[in-house]
């Protein structure tokens, strides 16, 4: 694709991207040289062979494995700055970024670490790329309710960076019920949520997140399209859904981009958004998916406005933002 083409130069808004899922082999070599960290692949060309996954956790551990040559604050601002070049050179303008406390934290690696280099590198996005951005702290709904309630503790002195809480990892068998305290103090503590729910798990699991967890906006919720009477809840409601159509194909959500729910969502008359999830893994960033999807569903240029529109008026950020971007 042309810098110059239609969908590059279409504004594009990322609401679901994890920040740990930009992490490109060239730059995970890099890191573990500086780091003196040992990683299991013979080099860039075998890492992204070994990205060929079979469902949610056969991507994990990978992502979890690449993440641990992230060690100090400027790993994670080179981390955040190489994703934010390749984000703006595509026509993004806003990115919304999940950060994961939980998988540093269990490695000996600092929130304070963490939150220095993406504050750092959230910076020069705004001040040389004009890209601006927000952070969700989520929570790993595999791991121990109680250690969520900690890390919502200890992320006080951030708070003012962060827009939302997520609720991401492993979801077959964590409801998003489990959450629902440390949901409620997020929000007592002036946080929006946003929980995963629907990718793999059933659509009881989209329901739950609405009712228990209060949230305004799902991540994915594919799963929906079984379910006609939450169909119609979620478009009465206008629910925001944060699609990730490149990632459902890697993760085996789907078969085929031509088998995707998408077309029958929008149909339903859903508040869908296209968006990237973890770009490093899954072959592509937002400028890809909205070409991916564009060719499969032979969709018109002015769907592919109205996808990014929804994102705008969907996303955590100043209404002077938001009306510069309309
Ligand atoms: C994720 Cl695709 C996906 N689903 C759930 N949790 C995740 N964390 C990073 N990517
Ligand atoms: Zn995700």
């Amino acid at each position: 694709a042309g810098v110059d083409d239609f969908l590059t130069r279409l504004p594009k808004v990322e609401l679901h991207l994890h920040i740990e899922g930009t992490l490109e082999p060239e730059l995970m070599f890099a890191l573990a040289e500086r780091n003196g960290v040992e990683l299991p692949y013979a080099d860039v060309e075998a890492a992204r062979a070994a990205y060929d996954f079979s469902d949610l956790q056969s991507f994990l551990d990978l992502y979890f494995l690449g993440m641990s040559v992230l060690i100090t604050a400027r790993d994670f601002h080179d981390l955040a700055m190489d994703y934010f070049r390749r984000a703006a050179a595509e026509g993004v303008v806003h990115v919304e970024m999940h950060v994961d406390p939980q998988a540093h934290l269990a490695r000996g690696v600092s929130l304070d670490t963490v939150m220095q280099g993406l504050i750092s590198a959230s910076r020069v996005a705004r001040d040389e790329l004009d890209l601006s951005t927000a952070m969700i702290l989520a929570f790993l709904r595999d791991q121990p309710v109680e250690d969520a309630l900690k890390v919502l503790e200890q992320a006080g002195p951030w708070l003012e960076h962060f827009s939302a809480v997520g609720l991401d990892s492993a979801e077959q068998g964590n409801p998003p019920s489990l959450f629902r305290e440390v949901f409620a103090r997020a929000g007592q503590l002036g946080l929006a949520r946003v929980a995963h729910a629907g990718e793999e798990g059933p659509p009881s699991y989209i329901r739950e997140a609405l009712d228990e967890l209060d949230v305004c906006r799902i991540d994915h919720g594919v799963r929906a399209v079984e379910d006609v009477e939450l169909l119609e809840r979620l478009s009465d409601e206008g629910v925001v859904l944060t699609v990730c159509p490149l990632s459902n194909v890697r993760l085996k959500v789907v078969d085929h981009l031509e088998q995707h729910s998408l077309p029958r969502m929008i149909d339903a008359g859903l508040n869908i958004t296209l968006n990237s999830d973890d770009p490093a893994y899954f072959g592509g960033g937002m400028r890809d998916n909205f070409a991916a999807c564009q060719r499969a569903f032979g969709w018109s240029d002015e769907t592919m406005r109205w996808l990014a529109s929804n994102a705008i008026e969907a996303a955590f950020m100043d209404e002077s933002r938001r009306d510069a971007l309309r």
